[in-house]
């Protein structure tokens, strides 16, 4: 029976956490093809990247992460030089009246020279060895300070500084990169004029000839199920089922024995009574067998 209700319990528990893991969900990709796969495209007149600070860009069409096109980011004059997009359209478009938390994601490559080419930077990327790009959400001014772009407080430079990528470089491998972004509804308000929150990657190494970029991707984080599944708390309760085992089962044995000593009770009283019955007409039977001799 314990072996029952604990298999019982077993399948009630699997089926809660599979359910959990199901309901897992990634919100759609709020960029168009042309910004993302750049598998339609066969020029980048209907993409919104544009080269930031330096550089130019090209559409690859010999290969990407996937498929055949991927985006060219050529030439980076400085260690901030980067293909960049403006991420406000973009989400203004999704969910404008809510706080959101957004995963963005992409594969990059890095095509390195034989030459320092970019100024300002400092250090090389070379085969085996580690290094970390930066990634920012770059605002044009003190007019786009909001819950995530602040003020630097270097050369007038208004961001948010996200989690970055590292890597160990390795020629020609496409590497993947994740970050979040929280959104709040706020961020959205009192506009008097578009702003600008260009995704921007940063500290681009000294001899950096070219990044590739594939599968860009921004996606509203749906929150971890942990929460809502707070019927999660409902199953520690159903230990519950720890009390049916020991006391349900174990206390119905217990009482039937109770039963075999009401039956053993009235043996007792009733063997006492009939051995009160013998013993008296035994007495009385003595007691009138004496009288008889008395009167002889
Ligand atoms: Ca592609």
């Amino acid at each position: 029976m314990k072996k029952m209700i604990a298999f019982i319990m077993a399948a009630a528990m699997l089926f809660v956490c599979t359910g959990l893991t199901a309901f897992a969900e990634e919100g759609p990709n709020v960029l168009t093809d042309n910004n993302s796969t750049f598998e339609k495209s066969t020029s980048l007149d209907d993409s919104d990247w544009f080269a930031f600070s330096g550089g130019t860009l090209a559409l690859g069409t010999n290969g990407g992460h996937t498929g055949d096109n991927y985006l060219i980011f050529n030439a980076p004059s400085n260690a901030w030089s980067s293909p960049s997009i403006d991420l406000y359209p973009i989400l203004k478009n999704y969910k404008p009246d809510e706080d959101v938390e957004y995963t963005i994601t992409c594969y990059f490559q890095i095509i390195t020279s034989d030459t320092a080419n970019v100024g300002y930077a400092t250090a090389e990327v070379a085969d085996g060895e580690d290094y970390s790009l930066g990634t920012l959400v770059r605002g044009s001014g003190e007019y786009d300070d909001n819950s995530f772009i602040q003020d630097s407080g270097y050369g007038g430079n208004h961001m948010a500084t996200l989690s970055g990528a590292a890597f160990t470089y390795k020629t020609g491998e496409w590497i993947e990169y994740t970050d979040y972004l929280v959104v709040e509804a706020g961020d959205f308000e009192e506009e008097t004029k578009a702003h600008t929150w260009n995704f921007c990657f940063d500290a681009l190494p000294l001899n950096c000839a070219a990044i590739y970029i594939d599968d860009f991707t921004i996606t509203e984080a749906i929150p971890d199920p942990t929460p809502s599944p707070s019927p999660s708390p409902e199953p520690t309760p159903i230990p519950t089922a720890t009390l049916v085992p020991t006391a349900a089962v174990t206390e119905t044995p217990t009482q039937a024995p109770a039963g075999t000593t009401e039956n053993s009770n009235l043996l007792i009283i009733i063997s006492i009574a009939v051995g009160v019955i013998v013993v008296g007409a035994g007495a009385f039977i003595l007691i009138k067998n004496l009288k008889k001799t008395k009167n002889k």
